[in-house]
C-alpha cells in the first residue's frame, strides 16, 4: 500500500523469537501503512551459517551473514536492528550509530548501567547528524494503551493516585526446565525482572508521563540450580540435544534416562517492589516466571481521582474504564472495544470491530519507526528512555540486595 519510493535498508541481528517478531513487522509495515519509507528486509545476522541461512528463507531476507560488524559497515544497510541477547547490544548499537546507522535496539536497552549510559550518550550525539535510534519496547503500540495513554492525558482520571503492574508467565516452574541464556546474568543482566519487569515498567511511566522516584524491593531465585541445555532459543531449549520445540525438559531427560550436567541460575525469577512515581503515585510491580497458569499476563491498572482504566495483554483488544463523573446511578465499568478507526493505529487495519494480536505492536513499532527517520524526527522510546527504565532496573536490585531498602532512582537526564 506504500506510495513511496524512497527504501530504508534494514539489517537485523539475531534471529530467534524477536528477530521473527520484528522480521514479521518489516515484512508487513508498509503493505498495511502508507509511509514516506519502505522498509527492504535487506540483510539477516546470526552466528550460524546454517541457521542464518535458514532464517533468511523462512523470513523473508535477502541476504544473511554471520559477521554483524559487516552488516553494520555496509554501505547498503541504513538501519540496524538489534534482536540479539542483552550481553550484545551495546556492542552493536554503539558501533551502528558511529557507522552513522539507524538503530532500533530490543529492550532492556542493555545490561547494565554504564552500558545503557553510553548507548543513551552516544544516541544524543548522533541525533545531531541526524542518526535516529529507539528501544524497543512494543507493548506502547497496542492501540488500547495508546488510547490509555490519551484518556490519562486527557485528564479523563484526574489526579493519579495509584498504579498497579504486573507481568507474569510460568514458563520455568519446572525445576527440570534448563538452564538457558535468560537464566544466566552475563548473557541477560537480570531474570523476571529486566526481561519482563522492564516492560511493566515502561509502559506505566509511558501511560501516566510519570518517573519512578524510588523502590523498595523483593526478589527470589527458587530453582538454583538447573540442567545445561543442548541447544536453545531462550524459551524453548531442551537437556539432552533432542532439539524439539515444544519438548518440556522432563520429557527430554526421561528420553534415555541418563542425568544431565547441571549449572546455577544467575538471576532473579521474580521481583516484586513499591515504587513512587512523581505527582505522589503509590504503586506496585510484580514480575514473575513462577505464576502457575499464567502464560503472558500483563495486566495495568491506573486509578485516578476521577476515574480508573485498565489494561490486560490477554485481552488487548478492550480497555476497562470506570468514569466516577457519570451519574451515580449509571456508574461502573465499562468495555471499550479499541477497534474503530477512531483509535490509534487501527484505520489502517480491518473494517471497525475486526481484532488484532501480539504481533501488530511489533508492526506499529516498525511503523513509527519509519515514519520518524524518515521524517527527520526521534523516535520514542529513546535510548534516554531506555536509560531511564535500566536506571529502576538497578534501583530494584540494589534494593533487594540491601534488604528491601528504599533507593531513589536518578533521573536519565540531570
Ligand atoms: C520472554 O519472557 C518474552 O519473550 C519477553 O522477552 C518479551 O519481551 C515479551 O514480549 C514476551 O515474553
Amino acid at each position: 500500500m506504500s506510495t513511496t519510493d524512497r527504501e530504508l535498508r534494514v539489517g537485523m541481528v539475531g534471529y530467534a523469537f524477536m528477530g521473527a517478531a520484528h522480521s514479521q513487522a518489516w515484512r508487513t509495515v508498509n503493505r498495511v501503512f502508507d509511509l514516506p519509507a519502505r522498509a527492504r528486509m535487506a540483510l539477516i545476522c546470526g552466528r550460524d551459517t546454517a541457521k542464518v541461512a535458514d532464517a533468511a528463507g523462512r523470513l523473508g531476507w535477502d541476504a544473511h551473514t554471520t559477521d554483524w560488524r559487516e552488516l553494520v559497515a555496509s554501505d547498503d544497510i541504513d538501519v540496524v536492528d538489534v534482536c540479539t541477547p542483552g550481553d550484545s547490544h551495546a556492542e552493536i548499537a554503539l558501533a551502528a550509530l558511529a557507522a552513522g546507522k539507524h538503530v532500533l535496539c530490543e529492550k532492556p536497552l542493555a545490561n547494565t548501567i554504564s552500558e545503557a549510559r553510553a548507548m543513551a550518550a552516544a544516541a544524543v550525539t548522533a541525533q545531531a547528524a541526524g542518526v535516529r535510534s529507539m528501544c524497543g519496547f512494543n507493548y506502547r503500540r497496542v492501540p488500547a494503551v495508546a488510547m490509555m495513554r490519551q484518556l490519562v492525558a486527557d485528564g479523563r482520571l484526574g489526579v493519579i493516585r495509584h498504579v498497579r503492574a504486573t507481568y507474569l508467565q510460568d514458563w520455568i516452574v519446572d525445576p527440570q526446565f534448563p538452564l538457558v541464556w535468560r537464566l544466566q546474568r552475563d548473557r541477560a543482566g537480570s531474570g523476571a525482572l529486566g526481561d519482563i519487569g522492564a516492560h511493566i515498567i515502561d509502559l506505566t511511566q509511558y501511560v501516566t508521563g510519570r518517573r519512578i522516584t524510588g523502590v523498595s524491593a523483593v526478589t527470589e531465585t527458587f530453582v538454583k540450580e538447573r540442567p545445561l541445555p543442548a541447544g536453545s532459543s531462550g524459551l524453548a531449549a531442551t537437556v539432552d540435544g533432542a532439539a524439539v520445540d515444544g519438548l518440556t525438559a522432563a520429557d527430554a531427560n526421561g528420553a534415555d534416562g541418563h542425568r544431565p550436567a547441571t549449572g546455577m541460575v544467575t538471576v532473579d525469577d521474580a521481583a516484586v517492589f513499591v515504587a513512587r512515581l512523581d505527582g505522589g503515585v503509590l504503586a506496585t510491580y510484580e514480575a514473575s516466571r513462577f505464576a502457575t497458569g499464567r502464560k503472558n499476563a500483563l495486566r495495568v491498572e491506573i486509578n485516578g481521582s476521577l476515574g480508573t482504566v485498565a489494561f490486560d495483554l490477554e485481552r488487548l483488544n478492550e480497555l476497562e474504564f470506570y468514569d466516577a463523573t457519570r451519574p451515580a446511578a449509571e456508574q461502573g465499568f465499562s468495555r471499550i472495544l479499541v477497534t474503530e478507526g477512531e483509535h490509534p493505529y487501527m484505520s489502517a487495519w480491518w473494517p471497525p470491530g475486526h481484532i488484532i494480536g501480539y504481533e501488530h505492536s511489533f508492526t506499529h513499532q516498525a511503523r513509527d519507526f519509519i515514519e520518524a527517520v524518515a521524517t527527520g524526527v526521534d523516535p520514542a522510546p529513546s535510548f534516554v528512555d531506555g536509560l531511564q527504565v535500566q536506571l529502576v532496573l538497578d534501583a530494584v536490585t540494589r534494593s533487594a540486595e540491601l534488604g528491601s531498602s528504599w533507593t531513589e532512582v536518578e533521573p536519565a537526564l540531570t
